[in-house]
């Protein structure tokens, strides 16, 4: 009886019995995101592609970059730069072909590069084959879509409440062919897809398997907290502060959006899709996939997402809650909120930017180096947009026909025509003028610049010390904020002074360990020549930062007497 149960519960974990390999690959990971359009032509049409990218893959490698994401490469009428998908199962052809793509991930697994997806799970293309079977009521495909009637005032027809999309108007439009009104939490041509229809979900579970079996590594999902939206017979309220500038009735900050955002459901969602990868890895022995997920959101619903198993809830307080204004103080608030609101397991992660956002060394001017060194420094995960490892800036001498454009301008190769990125007469958009200093080539031959910077933050990120240690950060003398990363051996500190005009000196006595100060690195131009380093008084040069390398003594006594004490033992036993 004992015998044969045990059998059967073997059988049982048998069947679920693969091993999920590598499990926590992604958790002192550099994540570089790939801006397909901007990151390399191959062919000279002035639009960047996936051949470009392969021909690039080796600069990963080198620079110690683990994994790669590619915003979306997926076919589309690129209404909205590819975030308007109407096949989900193939490469718009801007950017090459399937055959391509299984290219550049074989290359990359060759070079131990990992690489991640966009998925734009929120909504389609009105072009998508889905959008077209839903419109005329096609069996099956009826609700793959958020229709709605839209209620009756007299003889004239509305929309059914007064939700409004993110890029401002009614989230609803009215289709002549179905009669009815259809949901989109962005732009006309985006319909949102229908989470509660459980075909909607399936297809996104195929779709997730198809990639995964073309070879991904994992997923960054797309604007989470609108996949699910609430009762659609209620309005959503007035939002409580309403900017001055903005048009009631019109523009999506003037609501609270309790009704189109953030809903339960998304959770449960998550969670689906990381048993979907999970069970797939786990079934084929292969390495753990990861799950990235867009969401500007509240820190109640960051947790939300740490634990319906998003490996990256992307931390864009760096970018939301702070500029170029922000005091040591407020940074060192955003740290230890991070860091102590998260789950005790959960890993932290920083982003400094993105295809949304101005660029990092535009917001905060002159001080790009201390972003990425604090963001290298802290625990956890470091987020780079394509770009910010040589100091790249927001192109602002064009104007622009999407407000989103200055940040997506051509990756600075070389100082070649068209920074190297395209031998085409003309690019996409136009690239930042200052390419001719500000390029990749340039910042490897030189002795000090933001890429050497760069390569030698994530070298120290290997160590034990920033892979293990404990956190503490301390604001200093008002102007400069500590963050030390500490095990019982060393200690790595890094050193920002917030002020431009004067250098201030600092007293690290109490704070690090005493033996052997040693200046790892700095920010360039920093004008730092001090010779030998005092604890008690180390000036950091005005607007400067530096990272310092401490040992502590007592450790190596302390490991030195523990090694002696088997062989004292064995004195003592004898
Ligand atoms: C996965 O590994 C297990 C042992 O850990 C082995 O029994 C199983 O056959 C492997 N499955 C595959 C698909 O390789
Ligand atoms: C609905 O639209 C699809 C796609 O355009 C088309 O193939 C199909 O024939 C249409 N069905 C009807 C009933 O019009
Ligand atoms: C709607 O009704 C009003 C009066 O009730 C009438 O003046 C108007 O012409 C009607 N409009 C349409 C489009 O039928
Ligand atoms: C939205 O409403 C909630 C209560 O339902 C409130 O706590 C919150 O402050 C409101 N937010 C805005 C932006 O109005
Ligand atoms: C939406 O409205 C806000 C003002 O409330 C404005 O700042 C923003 O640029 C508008 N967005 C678009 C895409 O027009
Ligand atoms: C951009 O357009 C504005 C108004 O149309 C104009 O004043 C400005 O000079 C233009 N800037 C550039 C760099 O062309
Ligand atoms: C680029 O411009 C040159 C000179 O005007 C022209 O000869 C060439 O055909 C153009 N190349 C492309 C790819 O359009
Ligand atoms: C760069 O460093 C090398 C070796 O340390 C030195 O020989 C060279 O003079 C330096 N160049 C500049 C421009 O500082
Ligand atoms: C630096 O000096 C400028 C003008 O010289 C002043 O506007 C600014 O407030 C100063 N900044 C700090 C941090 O003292
Ligand atoms: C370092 O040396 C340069 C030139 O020798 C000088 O201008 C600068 O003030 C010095 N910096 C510090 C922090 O002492
Ligand atoms: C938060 C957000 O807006 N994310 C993306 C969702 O989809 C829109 C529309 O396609 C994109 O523009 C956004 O980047
Ligand atoms: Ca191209
Ligand atoms: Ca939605």
């Amino acid at each position: 009886m004992k015998s044969i149960s045990l059998v059967v519960v073997a059988l049982l974990l048998g069947v679920a019995s693969g091993e999920i390999l590598n499990k926590g690959w992604w958790k002192n990971a550099v994540f570089y995101q790939v801006y397909p359009r901007s990151f390399m032509d191959s062919n000279g049409d002035g639009i960047g592609d996936l051949k470009g990218i392969t021909d690039k893959l080796s600069y990963f490698q080198e620079t110690g970059i683990t994994a790669i994401w590619l915003s979306p490469i997926n076919v589309s009428p690129m209404v909205d730069n590819g975030y308007d998908i109407s096949d989900f199962r193939n490469i718009d052809p801007q950017f090459g072909t399937l055959d391509d793509l299984k290219n550049l991930i074989q290359k990359a697994k060759s070079l131990r590069v990992k690489v991640v997806l966009d998925l734009v799970p929120n909504h389609t293309s009105d072009k998508h084959d889905w959008f077209q079977l839903s419109q005329n009521r096609t069996k099956n495909y009826e609700d793959y879509y958020i229709w709605n009637d839209g209620k009756k005032i007299g003889n004239v027809t509305v929309p059914p409440n007064n939700w409004l999309s993110v890029f401002n108007s009614s989230a609803w439009t009215f289709h002549e062919g179905r009669n009815q009104y259809y949901f989109h939490q962005f732009y006309k041509p985006q319909p949102d897809l229908n989470y509660r229809n459980e075909a909607v979900q399936k297809e996104m579970k195929d779709i997730i398997e198809y990639w995964l079996d073309i070879g991904f590594d994992g997923f960054r999902i797309d604007a989470v907290p609108h996949l699910f939206e609430g009762d659609i017979t209620k309005d959503e309220p007035t939002a409580t502060d309403i900017p001055p500038d903005a048009v009631v009735g019109r523009d999506h900050v003037t609501l609270n959006h309790t009704l189109t955002k953030d809903q339960p459901e998304t959770y449960e969602l998550i969670k689906s899709w990381r048993k979907i990868v999970d069970d797939y890895a786990n079934k084929r022995n292969q390495t753990e996939k990861v799950i990235l997920t867009e969401a500007y959101t509240s820190w109640p619903n960051t947790l939300n997402y740490y634990n319906s198993g998003s490996n990256v809830p992307f931390n864009f307080k760096f970018i939301t809650d702070a500029d170029a204004k922000s005091s040591p103080a407020h940074f060192k608030e955003i740290i230890d909120n991070w860091m102590s609101g998260k789950p005790k397991d959960g890993i932290a992660n920083w982003v400094m930017g993105n295809h949304d956002r101005v660029r990092v060394a535009t917001r905060y001017p002159g001080r790009e180096d201390h972003m990425i060194m604090l963001e290298m420094i802290l625990p956890g995960i470091a987020v780079t947009y394509y770009g910010e490892e040589i100091g790249m800036e927001d192109n602002n001498h064009f104007n622009f026909t999407e407000f989103r454009d200055p940040c997506r301008t051509p990756f600075q190769w070389d100082s070649s025509k068209n920074a190297g990125f395209s031998t085409g007469n003309k690019t996409w958009l136009p690239v930042n003028p200052n390419y001719v200093t500000v390029n990749l080539e340039e910042q490897k031959k030189s002795n000090e610049s933001h890429y050497k910077l760069y390569t030698e933050l994530i070298k120290l990120r290997k160590s034990d010390v920033l892979m293990n240690g404990n956190l503490q950060t301390v604001v200093l003398n008002n102007d400069v904020l500590a963050v030390i990363r500490k095990t019982n051996k060393n200690a790595v500190t890094l050193l920002m002074n917030f002020n431009q005009n004067s250098s201030v000196s600092v007293n690290l006595n109490d704070l690090v360990y005493q033996e052997q100060p040693e200046i790892k690195l700095k920010s360039v131009g920093s004008n730092l020549n001090q010779t030998s380093i005092e604890l008690s008084k180390l000036q950091v040069p005005a607007g400067a930062a530096i990272v310092l390398l401490t040992t502590n003594s007592a450790a190596s006594i302390g490991i030195s007497i523990f090694s002696f004490l088997p062989l004292l033992l064995h004195f003592y036993r004898s």
